[in-house]
């Protein structure tokens, strides 16, 4: 509960950072833009995860004002970089039912400048699960202004096909867990009818957490049109973004 005090603090006292991983565009083998991950800087602890927060945040209910910070500093840092960069946001189920979703994102873009055009968000299949259609609506608004919308960590959770078919998104991105062991053929299986089904409903399709040369090979050959890694970049400070362009394209 110690931590609970302090994660309540953390916005206020600017303990709250994003990092950015970029996304490469495969077809280009250039920067597409970044993925931004939040990170808490505790003043004892050091780095700490999002995995180990946002569900604490979810809990006590501050996820909606750390959404609000995410999506305004997002949209803050990115307005300074090159114009045909994207900048991704993350989304919880949780966010989709705050009232107050459509506005933070309207106050974020109108503070920033940003062209809506370049800001991506992710969701994950689980938003589509409840209340469904209040989460499409959401989503509509958010493609009406010109956002990009991107189905997160594809394939995991209690996943159906089903919630891909409820909305048109712009991209799948492919879950790391089938990226990692490529060798598997039930993971190789799963990620060509993963870029097959992409295909057919004719959004992009991004394999995450790639590591290895091999691994961005294989699946260029297999044809995602988007891809991302510590084979490319760990997640950095936004000071760092210029020079992770530099060194990828
Ligand atoms: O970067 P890392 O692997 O530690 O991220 C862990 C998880 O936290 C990922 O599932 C990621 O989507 C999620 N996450 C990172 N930043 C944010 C954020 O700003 N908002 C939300 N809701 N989730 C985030
Ligand atoms: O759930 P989501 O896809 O938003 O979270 C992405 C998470 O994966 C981030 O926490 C990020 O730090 C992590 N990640 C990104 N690339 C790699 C990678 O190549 N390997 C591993 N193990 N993790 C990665
Ligand atoms: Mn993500
Ligand atoms: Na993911």
């Amino acid at each position: 509960r110690e931590m609970e005090f302090d994660l309540r603090q953390a916005v206020r006292n600017g303990e709250l950072v994003l990092h950015y991983q970029p996304l490469v565009d495969a077809g280009r083998c250039a920067v597409s833009g970044f993925e931004a991950l939040m990170r808490w800087e505790h003043p004892t602890r050091g780095f700490l995860s999002p995995s180990v927060f946002i569900p604490l945040a979810e809990e006590i209910g501050i996820i909606e004002e750390m959404g609000a910070w995410t999506l305004q500093t997002a949209c803050r840092e990115a307005a300074s970089w090159s114009s045909d960069l994207s900048v991704s946001v993350n989304m919880s189920p949780i966010q989709f039912g705050s009232a107050t979703l459509l506005q933070d994102l309207d106050r974020a873009l109108a503070e920033s400048g940003l062209d809506p055009k370049r800001l991506q968000i992710e969701v994950t299949e689980s938003v589509l699960m409840h209340e469904g259609d209040r989460t499409i609506g959401m989503l509509r608004a958010m493609r009406e202004r010109g956002l990009t919308l991107s189905m997160d960590d594809f394939g995991t959770g209690y996943s159906s096909l089903g919630y891909i078919s409820r909305f048109p998104f712009d991209k799948i991105k492919i879950d790391q867990s089938f990226v990692r062991d490529l060798r598997r053929p039930e993971n190789i299986a799963i990620v060509r009818s993963i870029i097959s089904l992409s295909r057919a409903l004719n959004m992009n399709v991004l394999a995450e957490g790639i590591e290895t040369r091999e691994q961005m090979d294989i699946l260029i050959n297999e044809g995602c049109t988007d891809m991302q890694g510590y084979f490319f970049a760990k997640p950095r400070p936004a000071t760092d973004i210029a020079g992770v362009v530099a060194e990828i394209d």
